[in-house]
């Protein structure tokens, strides 16, 4: 009998063959399953939802850190929110100018899965310049997080323990912990699947930062395989200056599927999104 691993979203399913289950736990957050596939290598998966997978993390890695590293001129303190499969924190150490990366993740047992079954994602999370705290990021940012130059929100989706990493006020804690010359990134799911969620969110940016543009990218193995971010920043826009081509230069060399033309090119939408960016969503 074939064995199927399938993320039901809403009134679809993403379906990947599967040889093996490695892993599953019932943290005091969320189901987390490790399992082999036949054409994606191993998935993480996180209640059921795709969070990443060995043949194609190192699209929404390098995306949600080279864009926003790139596009500021000397990033040295870096706060991710969620990422504990430590892919995101593997891109940020790449850095030369970074002097501390704090990753404050809310479930150990990722973490710890994760640096099991998945070492070349977590290659990086016992680098000296990372600080790993197993704690709630909306806490974090409320009460501790501040002087940071960059804070990327590497979530899950918008339900279950991802669910406060959406909220206004979240974000406007967020503002507050950044440099005046700062910016955040976070993952805004896809304009396909999730556009009640875009609408929605995005004016939410937009009544905080000055700055906020949408940029995507092609992950097979989320809903749609069209995936998108968002970059807000309070002072630098996303352009890359000339003075940064040389520090850009050598980070695609390391990569992929980021390069210089690519972080021009993702900022251009297509209709159908930039007419979701018209039609904002309003909660009070
Ligand atoms: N539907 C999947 C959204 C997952 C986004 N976060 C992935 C975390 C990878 N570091």
């Amino acid at each position: 009998m074939e064995l199927w691993t399938t993320e039901q979203h809403k009134d679809m399913a993403l379906g990947f063959r599967t040889t093996k289950t490695l892993y599953h736990a019932q943290s005091p957050y969320q189901a987390v399953d490790i399992v082999e596939t036949t054409r994606y290598g191993r998935l993480l998966l996180l209640d059921g939802a795709v969070m990443t997978t060995d043949k194609d993390e190192f699209v929404y890695h390098e995306m949600i850190s080279h864009v926003p590293m790139l596009a500021h001129p000397n990033p040295k303190r870096v706060l991710v929110i969620g990422g504990g499969d430590g892919g995101t924190v593997r891109e940020l150490v790449k850095h030369p100018s970074v002097e501390q990366v704090v990753l404050c993740e809310i479930d150990g047992l990722v973490v710890d899965s994760c640096k099991e079954f998945f070492p070349q994602i977590a290659a990086e999370l016992n680098h000296p310049k990372v600080e790993v705290i197993i704690g709630d990021g909306v806490a974090y940012m409320a009460n501790d997080a501040k002087g940071f130059d960059l804070i990327i929100i590497d979530s899950t989706d918008p339900i279950g323990p991802g669910e406060g990493l959406f909220t206004e006020e979240f974000y406007r804690n967020t503002y507050n912990a950044l440099n005046e010359d700062g910016m955040m990134v976070a993952q805004t799911e896809s304009p396909f699947v999730c556009q009640d969620l875009i609408r929605t969110i995005y004016p939410m940016y937009e009544r905080i930062f000055p700055i906020v543009r949408m940029y995507t990218g092609h992950i097979p193995t989320y809903p749609s395989g069209f995936w998108t971010w968002a970059f807000c920043s309070r002072k630098y826009d996303y352009p890359l200056p000339e003075a940064h081509l040389d520090r850009v230069r050598e980070i695609e060399k390391t990569c992929k599927y980021y390069n210089a033309e690519l972080h021009a090119a993702s900022f251009v939408l297509p209709n159908f999104v930039k007419d979701l960016l018209k039609q904002p969503i309003s909660i009070q």
